[in-house]
């Protein structure tokens, strides 16, 4: 139990929410109250004076692929000479030399390449991230990604949420036959990872280079058969009609979207499926066409922002970068962005209790020195965190 005063709340309520000469009291890992000083309940707690700083909810990365070895610095360097991430992968590169590398490493290596990735999102004051699989591709090694992935919330303080993305790619021991691929390999690992506990949601990649969305709708179905809810890639690199399909399956979140139409806004809408910009690849990618933004807004849909954190098309690890570019390349606002990264986040990851500053929720909280919340998304460069707390406890 304890008293976190003289703070300025960001509570994430209806935009930044903010709550000036503000108190927080914190007790069995959850907020109790929160409200201006001035009205605070009697009690004896225990009161730590934050010196007049800003507290929001702790960050949370809803889209990562941050369990990988390798590098893809060589095929950065191609793009840089003209070719296509697309061409690339019909060569054989691109998601298939991380798979390559990845099936090569020991466990102990997945897990020593991959801490210190949580641990500079951790100093951004992340509290939550999410991580999928899909750089294995067979079944061994697609579980092997989400126990590291798993262990990662047992090393460090904050909460892993795994998503299982057999259909990521098509590995080249089955190359021409994506059908077989899904029937012999993603959905059995799909099983075997859930029996396991191993699985959290269940993500698909809908693309010309990938699946189809009637692949993907195989996937969706064992992930219903399992109570599993999902997510998809849809519309990174052209329109294929994933975020329609998404939507049908009442996904928690539809992610990229660079090519959603009016046709796919109102299919999100509809479903209150979450919206996830992925700044960093975009422009990893160089790509010229932004999501929607405009019309996702006008819709209602709600947006979250993350790190998209891979080797490939997002080489980035700064949530707070990912809020910048956010803005300053698809044109959200800066309180749009910590929604994104807070409150709308957390529904992208079907959490309730977590991403807003209210009693109930989750003691999850980041402290900054900071004045006004859009300092996080305006700052290109070391993130102002001052303190974290975790289930109510400072880090
Ligand atoms: N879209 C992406 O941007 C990542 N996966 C996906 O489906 C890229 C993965 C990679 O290139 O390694
Ligand atoms: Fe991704």
């Amino acid at each position: 139990m304890m008293i976190l005063g003289n703070l300025q709340v960001a509570t994430m309520s209806g935009g930044y929410g903010l709550v000036p000469h503000a108190a927080v009291m914190v007790e069995h890992g959850r907020i109790a109250w929160v409200g201006p000083e001035d009205d605070l309940p009697e009690t004896a707690w225990p009161r730590h004076d934050m010196g007049g700083r800003l507290c929001t909810p702790a960050l949370i990365d809803c889209h990562t692929h941050a369990v990988f070895a390798g590098t893809r610095a060589a095929e950065f360097e191609m793009r840089l000479q003209g070719a296509t991430y697309a061409e690339i992968a019909a060569m054989g590169g691109g998601i298939a030399s991380t798979v390559a590398a990845t099936r090569a490493a020991t466990d102990q290596a997945l897990l020593a390449a991959t801490l210190p990735r949580i641990d500079e999102m951790l100093a951004q004051g992340v509290g939550t991230v999410e991580i999928k699989s899909g750089y294995g591709l067979d079944i061994e090694t697609e579980l092997r990604m989400l126990r590291v992935a798993r262990r990662i919330g047992e090393l460090r303080k904050v909460r892993v949420r795994t998503t299982y993305l057999g259909a990521h790619a098509v590995p080249p021991e089955y190359r021409g036959r994506p059908d077989a691929y899904i029937a012999e390999v993603a959905l059995p690992a799909l099983k075997v990872a859930q029996t396991e506990g191993l699985v959290d949601a269940v993500d698909g990649f809908c693309e010309g280079i990938a699946f189809s969305p009637a692949q993907i709708a195989h996937v969706f179905a064992q992930a219903h058969k399992l109570r599993l809810p999902v997510k998809l890639h849809a519309e990174q690199l052209s329109n294929s009609g994933g975020a329609a399909l998404a939507a049908r399956h009442d996904a928690l979140s539809a992610d990229h979207l660079e090519y959603l139409d009016a046709e796919g806004v109102a299919a999100l809408a509809a479903s209150g499926t979450v919206a996830v910009l992925l700044p960093g690849a975009y422009f990893t990618l160089r790509e010229t066409q932004a999501p929607p933004v405009a019309a996702l807004r006008a819709a209602g849909v709600p947006m979250a922002v993350a790190t998209d954190l891979n080797p490939g098309t997002s080489p980035m690890g700064s949530i707070c970068l990912a809020m910048s570019m956010a803005c300053t390349l698809f044109g959200l606002t800066p309180e749009e962005a910590l929604l994104g990264t807070t409150a709308h986040a957390a529904r992208a990851l079907g959490l309730a209790d977590l991403g807003r500053i209210a009693s109930g929720f989750r003691a999850d909280l980041a402290i900054w020195d900071a004045e006004h919340p859009a300092e996080l998304a305006w700052r290109l460069g070391p993130t102002p965190l001052h303190a974290r707390l975790h289930d109510g406890e400072f880090v």
